[in-house]
């Protein structure tokens, strides 16, 4: 059997190996890669790539990569097909507040918040959505690439530096401007992040001149005014965003990697998606994203004005595609009830509940979205 770097870690015990630099999670995330990649060749196997008629295949399937990975171009080519969606009309009179189909995302998320997250549902309906939201933009906007992803491990000590948010013309946008406020509350108010240097409108980049519309509704940074409303409630203003590193250092390392994907709470799904969004007064990998973006990125409900949420995603997408490839006796399992953290309590959650995101595509059942490669609809895969 081929030496891994992460069997070498977990042979030495997770708590010893606890690394806690960026070229350990890239090592640790590249041989996981690796073997995901293996599991996928071997599942390809002739006996099985027919299996349920599909005609994806490894093949022909969608690729999606590093946003470092993509070339200027290529980065240029996603950035305008977002900005494309600002010129889409809203496709749910009901999202009066809504005046694109950018903003169509932002209230799809925010009237189902309580029932995605801390569910049954949250790793297929986020995966759905994302797919929905590439499709969008090669349907429509004529994106010719898949989506991106941004690698949290890379330049998580000085976000500033990350392609995705230094600010260039190929970036999502850099860090907001000054604007003086007292950190933010996570973890259910039991965590205190200290503020970046932002806070503010952001001030480089692609969108700088992109007004949002939707919420406030919760976010974490201090000082950011919510508007407890819906999504009739028309709030124009600018993104904002803070750049926290005090979010990605602290969470972005090897040791919560290897934990998630090989460790104890790579055991079920349950143990998986729990450690993935935290609990109170933790503050893990799904939150860290979010937070790391502060400003509106850092909204439970809303955090999809930030188009950086995209990439965030794919990422935690990625990381649910490893870990199911490398436990496929969990893979197409879910865990939970329907919602938020079984508040109020409810029933079970099963493979069989259906997706709905409204307008933004048909409804399906969870159990269609467990294969990346399955077809019904998805067909894509993370390099
Ligand atoms: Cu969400």
């Amino acid at each position: 059997m081929r030496f891994s770097l992460v069997s070498a870690l977990i042979g030495a015990g997770l708590a010893a190996a606890a690394p806690t630099n960026n070229s350990d999670a890239n090592a640790v995330m590249a041989d996981l890669q690796k073997q995901a990649e293996a599991k996928l060749q071997s599942n390809a196997a002739p006996a099985s790539a027919a299996r349920g008629g599909s005609t994806c295949t490894l093949a022909n399937a969608g690729i999606r990569r590093d946003w470092e990975s993509l070339s200027k171009t290529e980065r240029k080519d996603y950035i305008r097909a977002v900005k494309c969606l600002w010129k889409l009309p809203s496709v749910d009179p009901d999202f009066s507040a809504a005046q694109n189909h950018f903003d169509d995302y932002v209230a799809v998320h925010m009237n189902q918040t309580n029932i995605i997250h801390g569910t049954a549902n949250f790793l297929t309906w986020h995966r759905y959505l994302i797919w929905l939201w590439e499709q969008k933009l090669r349907s429509q906007c004529g994106y010719k690439g898949y989506l991106p992803y941004w690698n949290w491990f890379k330049y998580q000590d000085d976000l500033n530096k990350s392609p995705v948010f230094d600010g260039s013309d190929t970036s999502l946008g850099g860090d907001g401007a000054y604007f003086a406020h007292n950190g933010s509350l996570v973890g259910a108010g039991h965590i205190w992040l200290p503020s970046g240097a932002g806070g503010g409108c952001v001030k480089s980049g692609p969108f700088v001149n992109f007004t949002i519309n939707i919420g406030p509704v919760q976010p974490a940074m201090q000082g950011y005014t919510p508007v407890f409303t819906d999504v009739k409630h028309y709030n124009p203003r600018c993104q904002r965003r803070d750049l926290t590193m005090a979010a990605s250092t602290s969470t972005f390392t090897a040791s919560n990697l290897l934990n998630l994907t090989v460790g104890p709470a790579s055991a079920t799904v349950g143990t998986f998606q729990d450690e993935l969004q935290g609990s109170y007064g933790t503050l893990r990998i799904h939150g860290a994203g979010h937070y790391s973006m502060g400003g509106d990125g850092s909204d439970v409900y809303t955090s999809l004005n930030d188009p950086a949420f995209y990439l965030h995603h794919a990422m935690l997408d990625r990381l649910y595609w490893i870990w199911q490839l490398l436990h496929p006796d969990e893979a197409n399992t879910v865990n939970g009830t329907i919602t938020f953290r079984d508040t109020p309590p409810s029933r079970v959650g099963t493979v069989d509940d259906l997706l709905d995101l409204g307008k933004l595509g048909p409804a399906i059942p969870i159990k269609s979205v467990f294969n990346t490669l399955g077809g019904t609809p998805l067909c894509y895969i993370y390099v």
